[in-house]
């Protein structure tokens, strides 16, 4: 099937809400279980002082919001993390360091002794480490990584006003390069940064159009962290969200779509809305990468409220 044009995606956005929704359960329940959840953990396992000036976030070295610079975690820090979020539910570990490139130093061989870890409790290992080269693409697939978390985060038009230090291109390449290696792609964006309707249907339009299809789609409404440029945004606009998630569910009918960062500013209800279109993964913990998560306690109560129940493995 050819990619939808950004017109049939805008038109799909733009549908009355009902129709949309209704769209995307169809969808959803011809490919999902819809009372199941994927929850997936993060693990910031190399914190701040990332090069790259991405506007949102709050380990870049070009702002003072007060994030740790660190080295790579321990092993056995990283296993035992690994193995509290197993107990806890989660089925997808997902080692996240704030690098504009995976190094070609040590650090490199570091994560892969974390990765191969990780893989031997049983739980998906996911990585995001920036831009790879072929041979640690391949490597990280070799030691037990089967999905690789690269972003678009908005259109390709409104990037260069969020980034200045690498091109939407970049990204592409280093999407490309993760399938190429074996692994499945998790890729999606940030809503809340300032950017339009038409940019959100254009980040929509392009991550449809990539080939192999993304495996899962995180969209993250915007934490707006003191320091970073972005940290006076005007909050996003609930069914804004609610519209990306179910036009990302009908375009893409058999990724997981994940409602990610930004869960603690929304209520039960709108998350609830969320699942009704066509949510079906979050992550699970008390922290994301440095900002604050809602209790795992407090997640896994609101899925019994409605009745649904973690993804089994
Ligand atoms: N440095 C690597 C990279 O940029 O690909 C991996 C880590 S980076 C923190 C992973 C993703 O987190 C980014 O692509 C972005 O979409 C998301 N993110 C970062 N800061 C955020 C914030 N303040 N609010 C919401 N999402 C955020
Ligand atoms: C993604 O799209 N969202 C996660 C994960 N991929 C790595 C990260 C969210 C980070 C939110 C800001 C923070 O905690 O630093
Ligand atoms: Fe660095 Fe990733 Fe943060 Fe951008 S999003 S500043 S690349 S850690």
């Amino acid at each position: 099937m050819p990619a939808p044009s950004r017109a049939a995606v805008r038109a799909i956005y733009e549908r009355a809400l009902p129709d949309l929704l209704f769209e995307a359960q169809r969808v959803h329940r011809a490919h999902h279980d819809p009372a199941a959840v994927q929850l997936c953990t993060l693990s910031n396992v190399k914190s701040g002082g990332c090069p790259e000036d991405c506007a949102y976030c709050p380990q870049s070295a070009h702002y003072r919001t007060g994030v740790a610079v660190t080295g790579v975690l321990p092993v056995a820090e990283v296993r035992a993390q690994a193995e509290r979020a197993k107990a806890a539910g989660a089925t997808r570990f997902c080692m996240g360091a704030a690098w504009r490139e995976a190094p070609a130093d040590g650090r490199f061989g570091q994560v892969l002794d974390l990765v191969r870890a990780v893989a031997g409790t049983g739980l998906e290992v996911c990585c995001t480490l920036g831009m790879l080269t072929d041979e640690q693409a391949r490597a990280l697939k070799a030691a037990g990584c089967t999905a690789y978390n690269h972003n678009l985060d908005t259109s390709p038009e409104y990037y260069g006003e969020i980034i200045t230090t690498r091109t939407y291109e970049d990204r592409l390449r280093t999407i490309s390069r993760v399938a190429a290696a074996g692994m499945v792609v998790c890729c999606g964006g940030i809503l809340g940064l300032g950017e339009s309707r038409e940019d959100r249907v254009g980040l929509l339009a392009t991550l449809a159009a990539l080939d192999p299809p993304p495996e899962s789609v995180p969209v993250n409404a915007l934490v707006r962290v003191e320091g970073t440029p972005l940290a006076e945004r005007p909050p996003l606009e609930p069914f804004e969200l609610v519209r990306t998630i179910a036009t990302a569910r009908i375009l893409l009918p058999r990724a997981r779509v994940r409602l990610s960062a930004g869960r603690t500013e929304m209520s039960p209800e709108l998350q609830a809305l969320c699942f009704l279109a066509g949510a079906n993964s979050i992550f699970m913990g008390e922290k994301l990468l440095t900002t604050p998560n809602p209790e795992p306690s407090e997640d896994l109560a609101l899925l019994a409220t409605l009745g649904m129940r973690p993804m089994a493995s």
